[in-house]
C-alpha cells in the first residue's frame, strides 16, 4: 500500500475530457489495491494563457516538481494555428515543462490491440504482432535552437542543435529498453544531410559495442516513413530526435488504429509526466466523443514507469483490451461492422475501463 501525491494538468480541448477518465482509472486503482492517491489540479497551455496570460504558470511548474507524477491532457487552441504573429502560444507551456523537468525521454509505445486490426487501413497480416517501442527524444532538436527572422522578415530560421550528451543519455535508455525487449534498437536520423544527425549517429554507433547483445540498425527517416507501414514487424525499439520522433509517431499512430489510442511517458530528470500523443482536437472538443483510451493508457505508463505498480498498470490494459474485446468502441476506433449500441462517448467508454 502506498501513498502518491498525483497532478492533473488536463490543459485544452479534449485534453480535459480524457484527463477526468485517466483520473478515474487511477482512483479506481488505489481503491483496489490499498492505495492512496490524492490529488491536486493545475493550469497550462490556452487555458492558463485565459487565466494568467503565462502558458506555464510557475505555480503549475512548482506543483509539477512536488508531486510524484502528472497526469496531463493536451495543449493546443485553433485560434493561435492562423495567427503566425502570436508571441504567446499555448504549446510554449508544454516545451518549458519538458525543458524545467529535465523530461528527455519521451517513450510512446505503438501497442496493437489486436481486436483493432480492422480499425487501420494497413492490411491485417502486415500489422499482426506488430509492437514498437519509440524513445523520442524531447529537449533538444530544432524545437529549442534559435529562431528568428532577418532580411525584414521575409526569412525565417530555426536552428538544430544535439550535444554528445544529449543524444548519448536518450540513446543509454533505449538501448536498455531493448535488452529488456527483444534485443533489436533501430536509430533513425538523416545523416546522409543533416550536420546533428551525423553527431547522432557517430555517438550511437560508439556506445553500441557496449550493448553486444542487442542488434542496431541504423535508418534514414524517409526510409523509416516508409517501413513503418510497409513492414512495421521488423521495428522493436526505435529512438530518435525529437522533430522525427514527433512526425513517425504520429505516423505509427495508424498501426495501433488511431492516435486516440496512443499514450505515452515523458522521463528525465524529476517527476514523470504522463499524456496521449494526440493533441487538443477542437473539433471534437465539447461533443463527449473523444476516446479516453490513450489517456487510460498514459496512467497505465504512470503507474508502471513511476510508481513501480506493475500490476496496477497491467490490470488497467487488461481492463482496456476486455472492453475492446466486448465490442465497445470509440467512433474513431469503430468500424462499419460496429453496432450502434456499441459505439460509446468518452465517459461511458471511461465506465466500460
Ligand atoms: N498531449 C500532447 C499534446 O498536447 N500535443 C500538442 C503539441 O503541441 N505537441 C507538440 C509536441 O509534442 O512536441
Amino acid at each position: 500500500m502506498a501513498s502518491k501525491q498525483i497532478l492533473v494538468v488536463p490543459g485544452d480541448g479534449i485534453g480535459q475530457e480524457v484527463t477526468a477518465v485517466g483520473k478515474k482509472v487511477l482512483d479506481k486503482i488505489a481503491g483496489k489495491f490499498g492505495h492512496t492517491f490524492t490529488y491536486d489540479e493545475a493550469l497550462v497551455g490556452h487555458a492558463a494563457i485565459e487565466a494568467t496570460g503565462n502558458p506555464l504558470p510557475d505555480e503549475t511548474l512548482a506543483k509539477m516538481k512536488n508531486s510524484d507524477a502528472v497526469l496531463f491532457g493536451a495543449v493546443g487552441h485553433p485560434k493561435y494555428d492562423n495567427d503566425p504573429s502570436a508571441k504567446v502560444r499555448p504549446e510554449q507551456g508544454l516545451l518549458k515543462m519538458r525543458k524545467e523537468l529535465g523530461l528527455y525521454a519521451n517513450l510512446r509505445p505503438i501497442k496493437l490491440f489486436d481486436e483493432l486490426l480492422g480499425a487501420s487501413s494497413i492490411k491485417e497480416d502486415i500489422l499482426r504482432g506488430a509492437d514498437i517501442l519509440f524513445f523520442r527524444e524531447l529537449t533538444g532538436d530544432i524545437y529549442f535552437g534559435e529562431k528568428g527572422r532577418k532580411n525584414n522578415g521575409d526569412t525565417a530560421y530555426d536552428l538544430a542543435e544535439y550535444s554528445r550528451f544529449e543524444v548519448e543519455r536518450i540513446a543509454r535508455k533505449a538501448f536498455d529498453s531493448a535488452r529488456t525487449r527483444r534485443k533489436k534498437l533501430c536509430s533513425v536520423d538523416k545523416a546522409n544531410v543533416l550536420e546533428t544527425s551525423r553527431l547522432w549517429r557517430e555517438v550511437v554507433q560508439k556506445i553500441a559495442p557496449e550493448y553486444p547483445d542487442v542488434e542496431v540498425e541504423y535508418q534514414f527517416v524517409d526510409a523509416t516513413a516508409m517501413l513503418l507501414i510497409k513492414d512495421p514487424k521488423r521495428f522493436d525499439v526505435v529512438v530518435t530526435a525529437n522533430l522525427f520522433g514527433d512526425i513517425l509517431t504520429d505516423e505509427a499512430s495508424q498501426i495501433a488504429g488511431s492516435m486516440g489510442m496512443l499514450a505515452s511517458a515523458s522521463i528525465g530528470d524529476g517527476t514523470g509526466v504522463y499524456e496521449p500523443i494526440h493533441g487538443s482536437a477542437h473539433d471534437i472538443t465539447g461533443k463527449g466523443i473523444a476516446n479516453p483510451l490513450a489517456s487510460v493508457l498514459s496512467a497505465a505508463l504512470l503507474l508502471d514507469i513511476s510508481f513501480g505498480m506493475k500490476e496496477e498498470s497491467e490490470l488497467v490494459i487488461s481492463a482496456v483490451d476486455k472492453l475492446l474485446k466486448a465490442g465497445f468502441r470509440s467512433s474513431d476506433i469503430a468500424d462499419a461492422g460496429t453496432p450502434a449500441e456499441k459505439i460509446l462517448g468518452t465517459e461511458a467508454m471511461g465506465e466500460q475501463v
